[in-house]
């Protein structure tokens, strides 16, 4: 298209503030839309980044449910982890915001009445389960029954986890309620639609026609074929108590669509960061740019002006969202630009399988962080070289170790280092001047001088693993550069040819100070404290007389440091141990017993007996031998739980007892009784002892 653009929005994908985000969120969305955004202001582009917490949804009570607390709760706890995160990597947002606020309320609430009023929205009445003793509407997660693929009796309404099928809740058989356990019932309820199938001739001209050259090939073939498939009529509303009120006067219990508000956030956040930074007052903006001389309504310029680029940043899954729906809704309003480019990506697998948070296999970013708490910039780079650009990619602890080692440490790190350690060396630390040039010297120059054009191209067109590798190469000329002039070696024969190589190698360095900004910005902001530059441009860099001779450098510490065999194993371990942890914990509960009479049960004796004695049996790893008193009299019981407690732990304890089980000769000894222990999952015991201490013999029913 031939559109100047003179501003840029640019937004990453609204997390769901219901737990943790891993690594491939960050490879999804949120590192490449840091690095474009970074470029874009270093080339001192009009850009606002906006982002913030998606907090509604039934993923919020869902997860409150679980957590056994309130959805608020739920969203203050992750609204704060995700923020902290981000903020620790470097994600430079003008302002992250979150849908709870108000003024997202707000603008929602005006947009979807904007779309009602001119008639855009379709009614329609259709039968949703409804549990009468909760008296609600049932989202498809509230309702379990029998999974009619597989036979699995706890498939939930929307999907079954034994099978993997997707399914609609009139699908299940045996429906019940999870909030009463009651059968839910039939009931007529009113939703407001989307008729997303009357767009379908602009969509095919917008997307089909005009973006088949710069969209995403991912991107293009996915929209290409939902519009192919034939668009349905999109409900926007939702039966539920957790969200956006919908603001008509006969909508009692409904709440706007997550994905009706949740898009409209970006412009919510944009509204705030308005309205931040004119009232003085910031909350949730950091504004990069300065924006002191902006007023309130300057969010529309954003939003409204036919020169502004949008781009939304997101993973594969949101395609549909940021590429159809979202669209539809800002052209139809009649007020809104619609995006140039979704540039998403796909999804980064993790040491041979899927990423995922509930499965236990993934590295949630605050694990990350607590464990390299001073590395945010090798993340950065292990994910940015392996982008999911095209296809889906694949994160490995072993490769990460290596593109420290080898790429940051061995190529970069090293060039600086060289650099800046023999200026300090033989030149007081200062730069020193270029003298005569010879081949080597201008061959290094002219190629630092077309890097800059070439990482940039990279990042305009998206190929964010292609501007990383880029990056590399410059600091691999630098390197190269060394190796080939050998400074170190003529120090005491030709002082003049040190100080010219010297000062190369430091204009590079100085290049490289820029240019890695949008990929490594702690790094970079290092490395410009090293040489004593700060404010440059990208404009800047390139230039093979950035640094002036005479000019003072400053501390050199080592920018990368080494990392060990033993922490990266030690890493692989703990994703190992954690996934078995979760696999544990989701082990459904062994299926009751068959049923007993009143009578069968009242034949038990059941005591609290108190252990005297305790001993290890000869030949045997697991039994102790235990004296117990049960009130009734002092007896020997043989119990198996020697691999689980040592003699002394349990001398003492109070302890639940069958004491009218037939006696047993076990390893020779009569064991006259049954201390009954709890099983966890993992297979370890727990004694059951009372809450408090009773008199031996106390009977149990
Ligand atoms: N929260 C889904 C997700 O995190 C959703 C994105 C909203 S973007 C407007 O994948
Ligand atoms: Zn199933």
């Amino acid at each position: 298209m031939s559109t100047t653009f003179t501003r840029y929005t640019v937004t990453a994908a609204l997390p769901y503030a219901n737990g943790p985000k891993h690594i491939g969120h960050l490879a999804g969305a949120y590192i490449p839309s840091d690095v474009y955004v970074r470029y874009l202001r270093l080339t001192g582009k009009d850009v606002i980044f906006v982002c913030g917490s998606d907090e509604h949804g039934t993923a919020i009570p869902n997860q409150a449910l679980k957590e056994n607390t309130t959805s608020k709760a739920i969203i203050d706890k992750y609204d704060a982890l995700i923020r902290d995160c981000f903020n620790k990597l470097g994600m430079s947002f003008d302002i992250y915001h979150r849908t709870s606020e108000p003024i997202h309320h707000q603008t929602s609430q005006e947009f979807f009445l904007a779309l009602y009023n001119k008639g855009l929205l379709t009614e329609e009445v259709s039968e949703q389960y409804f549990d009468t003793e909760a008296n609600v509407f049932l989202a498809d997660r509230y309702i379990v029954g029998t999974c009619p693929r597989c036979g699995n009796t706890n498939a939930y309404g929307d999907q079954c986890e034994n099978c993997g099928s997707t399914l609609s809740p009139r699908e299940l058989i045996n429906p019940r309620s999870t909030l009463s356990g009651k059968t839910p019932v039939l009931r007529e309820t009113k939703h407001w639609y989307l008729p997303l199938e009357r767009y379908e001739p602009w969509l095919r001209d917008w997307i089909l026609k005009s973006h088949q050259q710069d969209w995403k090939p991912n991107v293009y073939g996915q929209c290409k074929s939902w519009i192919e498939a034939g668009l349905q009529p999109r409900a926007m509303t939702r039966d539920l108590d957790w969200g956006i009120k919908v603001p008509l006067p006969d909508a009692e219990g409904k709440v706007l669509y997550v994905w009706f508000d949740a898009p409209v956030g970006y412009i919510s956040a944009t509204r705030a960061l308005f309205e931040e930074v004119t009232s003085g007052n910031l909350k949730f903006a950091t504004p990069r740019s300065d924006l002191s001389k902006a007023k309130k309504e300057d969010w529309k310029k954003y939003w409204q002006a036919e020169d502004t680029r949008l781009i939304h940043f997101i993973g594969k899954d949101n395609i549909v969202f940021h590429c159809i729906i979202f669209p539809v809704m800002l052209h139809t309003s009649g007020e809104f630009i619609v995006p140039d480019n979704v540039p998403a990506n796909e999804f980064m697998n993790l040491e041979g399988d899927k990423m995922s948070t509930s499965r236990g296999w993934s590295i949630e970013m605050h694990e990350y962080l607590d464990d390299f708490p001073d590395k945010p910039d090798v993340l950065r780079y292990a994910l940015l070289t392996n982008l999911p650009e095209a296809k889906d990619s694949e994160f490995t602890w072993k490769d990460f170790q290596a593109k420290n080692n080898n790429e940051l440490v061995a190529i970069l790190g090293n060039f600086v280092n060289r650099a800046v350690v023999l200026t300090q060396k033989y030149f007081d630390n200062k730069v020193p001047s270029q003298k005569v040039l010879t081949e080597v010297d201008k061959k290094a120059l002219e190629e630092l001088e077309l890097y800059p054009s070439k990482i940039a191209s990279s990042i305009e067109a998206f190929r964010f693993r292609e501007a990383t590798a880029n990056l590399m190469d410059l600091a691999r000329v630098g390197n190269k550069y060394l190796a080939e002039t050998e400074p170190w070696k003529l120090a005491k024969t030709d002082m003049d040819r040190v100080g010219t190589i010297l000062n190369i190698a430091l204009q590079i360095a100085a290049s490289l100070a820029i240019v890695t900004e949008p990929f490594l910005p702690f790094t970079s902001r290092k490395l410009k404290n090293m040489l004593g530059v700060s404010d440059l441009a990208w404009s800047d860099a390139g230039n093979g007389a950035l640094l002036k001779a005479g000019a003072a450098l400053n501390e050199a510490p080592l920018l990368f440091e080494k990392i060990e065999d033993e922490r990266i194993e030690i890493q692989i371990k703990k994703l190992i141990d954690k996934k078995r942890a979760v696999e544990v914990a989701q082990q459904p509960a062994e299926p009751a017993k068959a049923e007993i009479s009143f009578d069968d049960f009242s034949k038990m004796d059941i005591r609290i007996g108190k252990i005297l004695k305790a001993e290890r049996v000869e030949k045997s790893k697991k039994l102790l031998k235990l004296q117990v008193d049960t009130g009734i009299d002092v007896r020997t019981v043989m119990s198996g739980i020697a691999e689980h407690f040592a003699p002394e732990v349990v001398i003492g304890k109070q302890v639940t007892i069958l004491v009218n089980l037939a006696p047993r000769k076990i390893m020779g000894v009569e064991s006259q009784g049954m201390i009954l222990m709890a099983a966890d999952k993992d297979g370890s015991l727990k004694m059951l002892s009372p809450s408090g201490e009773v008199v031996p013999g106390s009977q149990v029913s």
